[in-house]
């Protein structure tokens, strides 16, 4: 059966305005210039002269290239794919791209961070946006998410408060790319509504290890409407095919430095090299009976609709396979906004969502700088756009005709709405008072916090107490950090015991454990292990599925090992793991003592030019790196960051010179280190950390 399929639509829409060389050097009018080296002048050693013209249009050009980064998610990657449905949900929707079994929809995916400049690095602690363009028949649908499924706020009306609130301090621009300071803690100490939303950006999902191993979400509920008009709720969910997996926060800070562009060019690799990122769509539906029955809103963007109470349905799959050729008119200049969606979906009341629907659309002005900001090559639909709407600074069409208007008898009344295919808002009843409040049913800001810590695993509730100490510890006001303490006191008080044992502050809990500064200390893990909360919205649920990342699928796909090797290397056994890896998708880069050929094997990066923390895993191939201080690091720093760590050929003795680094450390096989077996190493692999690590690892 050939597969319908319209991906190559938006590919072929952005060739008429992908630009070739040609032969000769012109200027922007066609002349053909004969020397772009050197400028007019009088005489030849000056002064220029205002008459050149080639010069004057270049430096005009230069001058003005650059446009405002977007106020929030400045950072951030992108790359073109495609959707494809594998179930209909044709009895909940008529939107074509959610009922058409077997259709390939393009796609073009945005990921990015929150609060750092476009120059800042990928791997703060931060929420990352998910903000997918599926170019639909019908138009484009916009999924603008973030890989956590709640917000901070209920109302968009605080957005610019939360935003100001995080973002570098006004009166010294400090700091970048990060929650740990005064103003963000302030803001949230004033904001319990944050409360469930802080439990997650302290979790290990604020620091995800790659674009292709973190969730997305929707956050919202959204409607969706059927043939007979009626209405079922829906969340949307991108599952990552390999599994959530996350960073641990000591090298999270040290990739910032040693490699600022990581995520964004492990995607860039992945899809050079032939390869892709894939994820599933899911959807939870739920009709807005159900929905009245349960103990939270589901208009209230911080809360989620727990998995157990509604399943998640997985309803296709999305692939990204395709680079852009340019980042700046790709991913810069795509403007996504909530309100792109097509007929058979609708919005909710949320009051952020209906904040969001002006913003999106309102940013684009300054940032782009025009209101024909839509018909850039990156944001124009694949079914073309058609109406009376002409002029504005840059118009890129030329629209015949003296008609611009409806209706008009003098075009034949062309374009004219069509009842049938358009779009309709859902009729919803809506009366009543004009109030500026918040709906009761949006006043539990600790039940559902609650719920996550519950659903941790015990060394991630270490993390998240860490999380929580280190960005309180940046804090300078101690009335801030105080404020702090309060709230966590009600999501558990153990949590907040262990918290403020770090910031110096008297534990209320009677019981408190040494809190881990280099290690995961297992007394710390064992008593955050029984800090069991009783919870509240949250459907009845003490504990919910899918939101510890320990219940993750495995897979050592897209793994990234370093085989250390010098001159002495047994390429034999090098090429062997490299097979045995790449058999499971995983890759095996050499990193030598110096670039190029190491006997038979190829290196292709360097123990000075790379590091430990750049990759899921190290296994030392090569003896006599017994004395090589950056070799021995290397192991040190893995075995610090719990990844699983082997020797083959002869390098079993430098992984013992690096365990005598870490005093008192078990370095064997029960705790992750693997001599000389490349199946239970590649198995291992799978599991991403070894968290058994005792004492555990910096994180
Ligand atoms: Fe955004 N957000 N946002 N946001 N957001 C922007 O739009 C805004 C919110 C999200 O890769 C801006 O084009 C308001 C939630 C992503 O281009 C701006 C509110 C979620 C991106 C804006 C929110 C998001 C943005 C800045 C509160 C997850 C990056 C540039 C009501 C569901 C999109 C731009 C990209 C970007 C406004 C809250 C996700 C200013 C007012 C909740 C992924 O319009």
């Amino acid at each position: 059966m050939t597969k319908k399929t319209n991906t190559d639509a938006k590919q072929q829409d952005l060739a008429h305005d992908t630009l070739q060389p040609g032969n000769m050097l012109t200027d922007n009018m066609g002349h053909v210039i004969g020397d772009d080296q050197n400028s007019l002048k009088a005489g030849e050693r000056g002064p220029v002269l205002l008459e050149d013209h080639f010069l004057r249009e270049k430096l005009h050009h230069f001058d003005h290239e650059r446009i405002p980064e977007r106020v929030v998610h400045a950072r951030g990657s992108g790359a073109h794919g495609y959707f494809e449905l594998t179930d209909s949900l044709g009895d909940y929707t008529t939107a074509q791209v959610l009922t058409e079994v077997g259709v390939q929809t393009p796609v073009f995916v945005r990921f990015s961070t929150v609060a750092g400049f476009r120059g800042s690095p990928d791997t703060p602690r931060d929420v990352r946006g998910f903000a997918t363009r599926f170019y639909t028949q019908q138009g484009n649908w916009d999924i603008v998410g973030n890989n956590i499924p709640v917000f901070f706020i209920q109302d968009a009306i605080k957005f610019p408060d939360l935003v100001h609130a995080v973002k570098p301090e006004p009166h010294h621009e400090m700091p970048q790319a990060a929650s740990a300071h005064d103003t963000f803690w302030d803001f949230i100490s004033l904001t319990p509504e944050s409360m469930h939303m802080i439990m997650w950006a302290m979790s290990d999902r604020a620091i995800p290890r790659s674009f292709d191993t973190m969730e997305g979400f929707g956050v919202h509920t959204f409607r969706l409407i059927n043939a007979r008009g009626e209405v079922t709720f829906v969340k949307f969910h991108w599952k990552p095919l390999l599994g959530t997996h996350s960073l641990v926060w000591d090298e999270a800070q040290k990739i910032a430095g040693k490699d600022p562009d990581f995520n964004r060019r492990q995607m860039w690799e992945t899809i050079d090299a032939g390869g892709m990122l894939e994820w599933h769509l899911g959807v939870q539906l739920f009709t807005p009976e159900q929905a009245a029955q349960w103990d939270f809103d589901v208009l209230d963007a911080t809360k989620i609709v727990p998995e157990d109470l509604v399943p998640v349905r997985l309803i296709g799959k999305m692939v990204l396979n395709r680079n852009p050729d340019n980042f700046f008119s790709e991913t810069e200049q795509v403007g996504y906004m909530t309100s792109n969606i097509v007929p058979g979906m609708d919005f909710t009341e949320d009051p952020l969502l209906q904040g969001r629907n002006f913003s999106y659309l309102d940013t684009q002005l300054s940032r782009l700088g025009s209101p024909n900001w839509q018909s850039l090559p990156i944001n124009r639909p694949v079914n073309a756009a058609s109406n009376n709407q002409r002029d504005g600074h840059m118009r890129f069409q030329i629209n015949p005709g003296r008609v611009s208007y409806f209706p008009n008898s003098l075009d034949g009344n062309r374009p004219a709405p069509d009842e049938k295919q358009g779009f309709h808002s859902h009729p919803v009843m809506a009366s009543g008072a004009k109030l500026r409040v918040r709906p009761a049913s949006f006043s539990d800001h600790y039940g559902q916090a609650k719920l996550f810590w519950n659903s941790m695993s015990p060394v991630e509730r270490v993390h998240i107490a860490k999380a929580l100490r280190f960005e309180l510890s940046k804090v300078e006001t101690p009335h801030v950090r105080l404020a702090m303490l309060e709230h966590l006191e009600k999501i558990h008080p153990l949590l907040a015991s262990q918290v403020a044992l770090g910031l110096g502050e008297k534990p209320r809990a009677q019981e408190t454990a040494k809190p881990s500064v280099t290690y995961d200390e297992p007394a710390e893990m064992a008593l955050l292990a029984r800090a069991e909360a009783d919870t509240s919205a949250s459907g009845g649920l003490k504990k919910a599925a899918a939101l510890s990342q320990l219940e993750q699928p495995q897979s050592a796909k897209g793994r990234h090992v370093a085989i250390l090797a010098g001159d002495g290397v047994d390429a034999g056994a090098v090429k062997a793991l490299q097979q045995a890896l790449s058999a499971e998708g995983a890759m095996g880069e050499v990193v030598g003592t110096h670039l190029g050929d190491l006997g038979g094997v190829q290196a292709m990066k360097t123990l000075g030019n790379s590091h430990a923390s750049l990759f899921d895993a190290v296994v030392v191939a090569d003896g006599q790196l017994q004395t090589e201080t950056e070799a021995l690091d290397f192991l040190r720093e893995a075995y610090l960051h719990a990844k699983p760590l082997g020797a083959i050929a002869d390098g079993a003795p430098v992984l013992a010179a690096a365990s005598r680094q870490l005093p008192g450390t078990p370095w064997d096989a029960a705790h992750g280190v693997i001599d000389d077996d490349n199946a239970a190493f590649v198995q291992l692999l799978a599991q991403h950390r070894v968290w058994n690590r005792a004492p555990n690892p910096a994180s």
